[in-house]
């Protein structure tokens, strides 16, 4: 699930990419962003407990005591970093269907989101009267949305107006309890729910008026089944929202708990990059085998396994080639190269394409064409030999 951030107000800057914001971890070589053993624990409970709610409801549905289930699988990273670096009870949100681990994260219990499940009359969200992942919590802020999608993206964008009026406007009764000045809206939707026409009006007027709104855009590539390149022109909404003044625009890998940019940096620690087209048969060969061996745990500890999307024609099959990457199952994080300019820099002759990077950065190895994986192997084994 790639995760696309987009903000338009000035004060939402340490919650961008999804991740979590406090220094470095010194211990381990990885960066954890600050976050200790225990930190990371309560991370990894709470996308485990939603993921199990999930399942939950998922065998209450089939037994009929549940009527109707609204999966978060595959959501849970991004969202639980989000409800990390926001505040319940202080900043404000909007979410949407998805976001059980938000819901978890920011203090719901799995009783409050059972009990909705089930549509019981003590249904904290809604007392039973919306459908499930319906949330809701006045004291902390969780407000209940409509099930008709994209509309809580004009009500994101009418509560950050309402912020920054109650900072300006005297005489408001309990201004300090219910306004700060740092305060953001958080709203989130699917990729679908982008190309309704509430999305763009909400963006218009959060970057018209620099309103702190934080739009988190949920890109599981389908709107039910209809494939994300079938709606979203080119395939990637983030693409599209670009040009926006005042919109600070991050795309990421949205169950990457750490949110990563996927880019390839020199951080000491070995890498393989694999450059594929999504026209090129080779190509289309060589990735159902290399997720299968990753699927597997093959790409050893300690080993970067990053793939660049490049040599992309509309014209040809497989456009856009994220679309094909996520209809394989594909895990890696993929780098999308629109210019053929990472491609270049690596000096890419043709297409599967390989360079293998050792810890100091420099390329150890370059290999064209499909590759077995004993072959791939070797090559790993003398990366990390050193
Ligand atoms: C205005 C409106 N149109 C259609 C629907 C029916 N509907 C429910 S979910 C959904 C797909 C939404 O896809 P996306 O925005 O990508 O979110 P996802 O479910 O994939 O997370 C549709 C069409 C609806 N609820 N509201
Ligand atoms: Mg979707």
């Amino acid at each position: 699930m790639k995760a696309t951030v987009v903000n338009g107000g000035a004060s939402a800057s340490d919650t961008e990419a999804g991740a979590s914001s406090p220094a470095a971890s010194p211990s381990s070589g990885h960066d954890f962003q600050g976050l200790d053993r225990a930190a990371l624990l309560d991370v990894y409970r709470c996308m485990v407990r939603s993921r199990k709610l999930d399942d939950k409801e998922i065998q209450l549905k089939n037994q009929s005591r549940a009527f109707f289930q609204i999966s978060g699988a595959g959501h849970e990273a991004v969202l639980v970093a989000a409800g990390i670096v926001l505040k319940p009870g202080y900043d404000w949100f909007h979410p949407y269907y998805r976001d059980r681990a938000l819901a978890l994260q920011l203090g719901m219990t799995p009783l409050d989101i059972l009990l909705a499940g089930v549509g019981a009359e003590s249904d904290p969200s809604n007392g039973g009267r919306q459908m499930p992942s319906h949330w809701g919590d006045p004291a902390r802020h969780i407000i209940a949305g409509s099930s008709a999608t994209a509309t809580q993206v004009l009500h994101a964008v009418g509560m950050a107006e309402a912020g920054v009026l109650y900072g300006r406007l005297p005489g408001i009764d309990e201004r300090d309890v219910l306004a700060h000045p740092d305060e953001i809206v958080y709203v989130s939707l699917g990729e679908g729910a982008t190309s309704e026409g509430e999305f763009w009006e909400a963006l218009n007027t959060a970057c018209t008026g620099r309103l702190p709104v934080l739009f988190l855009i949920e890109d599981n590539g389908y709107a039910i089944s209809v494939p994300v390149e079938f709606q979203t022109p080119g395939g990637d909404i983030s693409r599209l929202v670009r040009s926006f003044p005042g919109l600070h625009v991050e795309s990421v890998d949205g169950t990457d708990f750490m949110g990563k940019a996927v880019a390839i940096k020199a951080d000491g620690r070995p890498k393989v990059v694999l450059f594929i087209a999504h026209w090129c048969p080779h190509c289309q060969a060589e990735v159902p085998l290399i997720q299968t061996w990753v699927s597997a745990g093959g790409v050893p500890q300690g080993v970067d396994l990053v793939s660049v999307a490049t040599g992309i024609d509309p014209t040809r099959p497989n456009y856009p080639p994220e679309a094909w990457l996520a209809r394989e199952g594909w895990t890696t994080p993929v780098i999308v190269d629109p210019t053929n300019s990472v491609a270049a820099a690596y000096g890419l002759p043709a297409y599967p394409f390989w360079v293998f990077i050792g810890p100091d950065s420099k390329i150890v190895a370059r290999a064209v064409g499909e590759i077995s994986i004993p072959d791939l192997e070797t090559e790993i084994g003398r990366l990390t030999a050193g």
